[in-house]
């Protein structure tokens, strides 16, 4: 999303410089130029004297002095792998590349890893598996309204995408059919032509039935099976199980219906499918991407004009910053840093030994959970994310972060992470510094510094350059953007994620250039897979997936589905949003939307405060009563801190291939708040849990 705005006195950006969104803004980027001279911001660095006390304004040289020395005791102590790096998907390219370089360089840890775990690992996996490729659309985002059919599965664009949601609102007005799946009738669902409102956590069986529906009557494209994939024999047997009327039970989602939905979709000439964090943040949300890329391959949706399968990217930098290594098994250039070959690449680029790159890390929220504990990560420096509010089970991961020896964030704010520190670094933002960051359509975007930072801030660059410094390393972590950009170009050269072509001379001169950008095809690559995939067989993989059950699914004492998500005027943990005052006029405290027959049966009203319990604790929201949500299922937006982050009570179970948390169901109980009913305390971390007596769903409401 772009943050440029025309009310804090910058030009707004032209069409060309913008062309995913065509030069539109959302509201939050409209605002985002209050807070470069909010009153909030930090503009000293911040270090604790001692544990316990308070966070005191200190010099640059006597703060990262702190980090130094922290950083020297506890590997002395520890090992170099008790020190982790926690960064975010809306760092610039060149933070990315630098980061998840500090930390194999300088640190010498394995354990770096960054936000994007939670936000679109399970697609990554799944794409790499199927295409060879990982690139949120292999095709630019105006191509959606040339398909005649799209179905969008767990995303609501309308909320989190509101410049290009021009796309989709051509796509209807030419005739083409918008399918949403998403157990609530968001915006985006008030748009559709159909709107499938499946049960949480059952989108990989209801695209196994679709693709069985498929099957069955004949609508596969055989052709396309035979000569551009592979493996299609092993996933035919493995939906033929997957009867509709079996799913319509599990699901929620009636047979004509899903019939519908297939026979369009497999019969247009031009068709995508679209997933999001809906569908993704789950335990099985690589399988479940994978049965919905097998639907599109199956029939003859993929590697074709206007047709195919791509992912709706999350943060700025969503894209770029899961390719230059800023993952814990990842090097620059979107390699694998288990692979021989691109350990020696980057290993010659960064001018050292192969064999002192640390080999792969542990991911985010297993770091977040070794916080402090024996073996695992001691000492920790946040980058860009606010993890005490978005990473799931919330108040676990506060715990054991404030059971580090050593805690220091850098951040533009006092974030609810920062508070936690032992040195709290004040960075620029976005308006105040070069860089790159690439899109969802792989687009490699130029960002211009537009002014100054306030003196007393630095880059996050500078702040690497300046600790690599204080860590031995006087050389190889320039504060130079461009130069930082050139580097990772070189150490990206034959990977998958290839920006080798690309200089910021030729982007500043031309809009921008989608990767794979080699030194031979600078101008690069818009579209992908029109003669072959990126598979060392050049075909596409399908991959059998089979439904399971959700990690904590509902029972006698936590009868209901709890999911969590967006709204449109809040942004993320609301480190950034919270402080524009017309932002905060919109839903600004924690709610819960559930239907009103629901709200009936446990005698709540809209507007009462009500008590979200799960087996990890209780969130306290407002009851937004909506008949736009399932009857068994309530939704809980995760932007807001302390006794309101919906992340108290998501469950932290990983995806096993992708380690996404399950964020997007879980099961609960709801009651309204009494802070006196607290009758249970049935967790090992001490946390009180709020029990009820089971609610029995009326047939007659169903
Ligand atoms: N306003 C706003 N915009 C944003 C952001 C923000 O914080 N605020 N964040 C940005 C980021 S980082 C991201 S990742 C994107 C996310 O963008 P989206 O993925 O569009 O946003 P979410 O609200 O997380 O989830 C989308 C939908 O998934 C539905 N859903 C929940 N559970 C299920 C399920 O089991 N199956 C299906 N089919 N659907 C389900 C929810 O009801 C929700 O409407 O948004 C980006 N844009
Ligand atoms: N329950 C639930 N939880 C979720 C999700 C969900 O759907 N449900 N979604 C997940 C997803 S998709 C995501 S992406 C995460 C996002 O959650 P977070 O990782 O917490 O992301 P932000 O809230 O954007 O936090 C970014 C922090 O970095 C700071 N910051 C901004 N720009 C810069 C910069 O340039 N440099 C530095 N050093 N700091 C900067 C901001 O002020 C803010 O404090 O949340 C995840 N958590
Ligand atoms: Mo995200």
């Amino acid at each position: 999303m772009s943050l440029r705005t025309e009310n804090s006195g910058f030009p707004s950006e032209s069409v060309e410089a913008k062309p995913a969104g065509q030069g539109g803004l959302c509201r939050k980027g409209w605002t985002s130029g209050q807070l470069l001279s909010h009153s909030d911001r930090l503009l000293s660095p911040m270090v604790r004297t001692r544990k316990g006390g308070a966070l005191v304004p200190a010099s640059w040289s006597l703060a990262l002095d702190r980090i130094a020395e922290a950083v020297g005791d506890v590997q002395d102590r520890h090992g170099p792998d008790a020190v982790g790096v926690f960064g975010g998907g809306g760092l610039t390219n060149e933070k990315a590349y630098q980061l998840g370089k500090f930390a194999r360089v300088v640190l010498r840890t394995p354990n770096v890893d960054y936000n994007g775990r939670f936000c679109m690992s399970s697609a990554a996996v799944a794409c790499n598996s199927a295409f060879g490729v990982d690139r949120g659309l292999p095709f630019p985002l105006s191509d959606v309204s040339m398909a005649d059919v799209v179905i969008l599965a767990g995303a609501n664009p309308a909320a989190t995408m509101p410049p290009a949601m021009r796309f989709f609102t051509a796509l209807i007005e030419k005739g083409g059919t918008l399918v949403v799946i998403d157990p609530r009738r968001t915006a985006t669902a008030k748009m559709a032509s159909v709107h499938l409102q499946p049960v949480p956590g059952t989108d990989l069986a209801l695209a196994n039935a679709m693709l069985n529906i498929a099957i069955r009557a004949d609508w596969i494209d055989r052709e396309f099976v035979r000569q551009r994939t592979s493996g299609f024999d092993e996933v035919r047997e493995a939906v033929a199980s997957y009867w509709p009327d079996r799913i319509e039970r599990l699901t929620g989602v009636p047979v004509n219906a899903m019939t519908d939905v297939v026979r369009a979709f497999a019969t247009a000439e031009h068709a995508m499918i679209l997933t999001a964090r809906g569908v993704e943040q789950h335990t099985k949300g690589t399988d479940t991407v994978a049965a919905f890329i097998n639907l599109a391959l199956a029939t003859g949706h993929a590697g074709k004009l206007w047709s195919g399968f791509g992912t709706l990217t999350g943060q700025g930098n969503g894209q770029g910053g899961r390719e230059h290594g800023l993952k814990a098994d990842q090097l620059p250039g979107y390699r694998s840093i288990a692979d021989p070959a691109a350990r020696r690449h980057v290993a010659e680029v960064w001018g050292v030994d192969p064999d002192t790159i640390p080999g792969p890390g542990t991911s985010a929220y297993e770091m977040l959970s070794s916080c402090g504990e024996e073996g695992g990560v001691r000492a920790l420096l946040v980058m860009g994310s606010n993890p005490v509010v978005s990473a799931p089970d919330a108040a676990a991961v506060e715990s054991r972060l404030s059971r580090l020896q050593f805690l220091a964030v850098a951040d533009p704010f006092m974030s609810d992470t920062a508070r936690l520190a032992d040195v709290v670094l004040p960075v620029a933002q976005w308006a105040e510094e070069d860089g790159t960051t690439t899109n969802l359509e792989g687009r490699v975007l130029r960002r211009r510094r537009l002014r100054s930072a306030p003196t007393s801030v630095r880059t996050d660059l500078e702040v690497l350059s300046d600790l690599a410094a204080r860590l031995g390393h006087r050389s190889g972590f320039s504060p130079v953007a461009q130069h930082v950009f050139d580097e990772l170009a070189r150490a990206s050269a034959g990977g998958r994620a290839d920006y080798s072509g690309i200089t910021y001379v030729a982007l500043d001169r031309a809009s921008a250039t989608h990767w794979p950008a080699p030194r031979e095809r600078p101008t690069g690559t818009p579209r992908l897979f029109l003669d072959s995939f990126s598979t060392t067989s050049g075909r596409a993989r399908f991959s059998p997936v089979f439904h399971r059950a959700v990690a904590d699914p509902p029972d006698e004492s936590f009868p209901i589905y709890l999911t969590t998500g967006r709204l449109i005027f809040q942004y993320q943990s609301g480190t950034q949003t919270s402080l524009i005052d017309d932002l905060r006029s919109d839903r600004q405290e924690p709610s819960v939307e559930m239907h009103p027959f629901l709200a009936r049966q446990l005698d709540i009203n809209d507007g009462d405060m009500v008590d979200v319990t799960t087996p990890r604790g209780t969130t306290t929201a407002w009851a937004h009563c909506t008949s736009d949500i399932r009857i068994d299922t309530v939704f809980l937006p995760f932007h807001f801190p302390a006794s309101g982050r919906a992340n108290l009570v998501t469950n932290p179970e990983l995806d096993p291939r992708s380690k996404m948390p399950e964020f997007k169901v879980c099961a609960a109980s709801i009651r309204k708040h009494d802070p006196h009913r607290c009758n249970v305390t049935n967790r090992t971390n001490g946390h009180v849990t709020y029990r009820q007596s089971p609610i029995e769903l009326k047939e007659e409401i169903w």
